[in-house]
C-alpha cells in the first residue's frame, strides 16, 4: 500500500471517495489538519490541473476531485484552529461572474472565518451589483473577489470600475485571489485605475495577513 499521503493525494487524483474519512482520521493523528490539506490535498488539486491542462484528464473526472477535496475540507474543518472572541472585522466574500470555481474561495472563507473574521459568502457566478449591493447592505470592511478563469482576470477588472463609477472605491478595500491572476496584474495595472485600495493575495494566508 501507498504511504499514507500518497494515498491521501491519490484520493484526489483520483476521484476516490471511499474510505477517505479513515485515512483523514489516520492522518490527523500525526499531522495537524491545515498542514494535512496545504501540503497534501493541494498538492493532489494541483496534479489534477496539470493532468486537465494537458488534455490527460477529462472533465468529469476533475469534478470528481473537486468533489473528494470538498469532502476532505469539509471533514477536517473542525479539526483547524480556531481564534475565539470579538470579530475582527467583516468580509464579503464571492466568486465573480461566468466562474463557478469555489475550493480556493471556500477555503479563504474558512481561514479567515477560524481567525476572528466574519465572512459573508455570497458562493459562485456572482455579478458586481450582488456583490457590491451586499457589501454596501452589510457594512463589510473588505470585498474579496476570488477567480481562476483567465477571463474572470478581466471581469474582475470591470467590477473594480463599476466601483469607481458608483464612488464607493475608497470605502471598501479588495482583496483579490486566484490562479489566474498575478501580482503585478493586480498591484500594477488594476491598482493604477482603482480609486481605492486594491491587493492580490497569493493564497487564503496572504489573504488573512492582508
Ligand atoms: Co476548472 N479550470 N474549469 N474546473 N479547474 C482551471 C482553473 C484551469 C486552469 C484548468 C487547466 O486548464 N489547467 C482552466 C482555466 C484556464 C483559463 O482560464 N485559462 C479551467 C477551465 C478551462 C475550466 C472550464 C472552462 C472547463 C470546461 O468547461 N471546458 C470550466 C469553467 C466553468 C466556469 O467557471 N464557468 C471548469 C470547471 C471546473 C470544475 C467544475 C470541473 C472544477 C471546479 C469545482 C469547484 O470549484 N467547485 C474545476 C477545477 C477543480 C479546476 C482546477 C483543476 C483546480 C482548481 C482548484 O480548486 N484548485 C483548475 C486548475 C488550476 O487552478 N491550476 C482549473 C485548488 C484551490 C484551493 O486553488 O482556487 O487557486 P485556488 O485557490 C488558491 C489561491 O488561488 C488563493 O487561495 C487558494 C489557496 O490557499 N485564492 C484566493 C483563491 N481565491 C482567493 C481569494 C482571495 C485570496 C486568495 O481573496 C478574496
Amino acid at each position: 500500500a501507498l504511504p499514507l499521503a500518497e494515498r491521501l493525494k491519490a484520493r484526489i487524483v483520483d476521484g476516490e471517495r471511499k474510505g477517505l474519512e479513515a485515512d483523514l482520521q489516520e492522518a490527523l493523528a500525526v499531522r495537524p489538519a491545515l498542514e494535512i490539506i496545504n501540503e497534501v490535498l493541494l498538492e493532489g488539486m494541483k496534479t489534477v490541473g496539470e493532468l486537465f491542462g494537458s488534455g490527460q484528464m477529462q472533465l468529469p473526472f476533475v469534478l470528481a476531485s473537486a468533489e473528494v477535496m470538498k469532502a476532505a475540507v469539509a471533514y477536517l474543518e473542525p479539526f483547524l484552529d480556531r481564534v475565539e472572541g470579538e470579530t475582527k472585522g467583516r468580509i464579503v466574500l464571492a466568486t465573480v461572474k461566468g466562474d463557478v470555481h469555489d475550493i480556493g474561495k471556500n477555503l479563504v472563507d474558512i481561514i479567515l472565518s477560524n481567525n476572528g473574521y466574519e465572512v459573508i459568502n455570497l458562493g459562485i457566478k456572482q455579478p458586481v451589483s450582488a456583490i457590491l449591493e451586499a457589501a454596501v447592505e452589510k457594512d463589510a470592511d473588505v470585498i474579496g473577489m476570488s477567480g481562476l478563469l483567465v477571463k474572470s482576470t478581466v471581469i474582475m477588472k470591470e467590477n473594480l470600475q463599476e466601483m469607481n463609477a458608483r464612488g464607493i472605491s475608497a470605502r471598501f478595500p479588495v482583496l483579490l485571489g486566484g490562479a489566474a491572476l498575478t501580482r503585478a496584474y493586480v498591484e500594477q495595472d488594476l491598482a493604477a485605475s482603482f480609486a481605492g485600495d486594491v491587493r492580490y493575495a497569493r493564497d487564503a494566508f496572504e489573504g488573512l495577513r492582508l
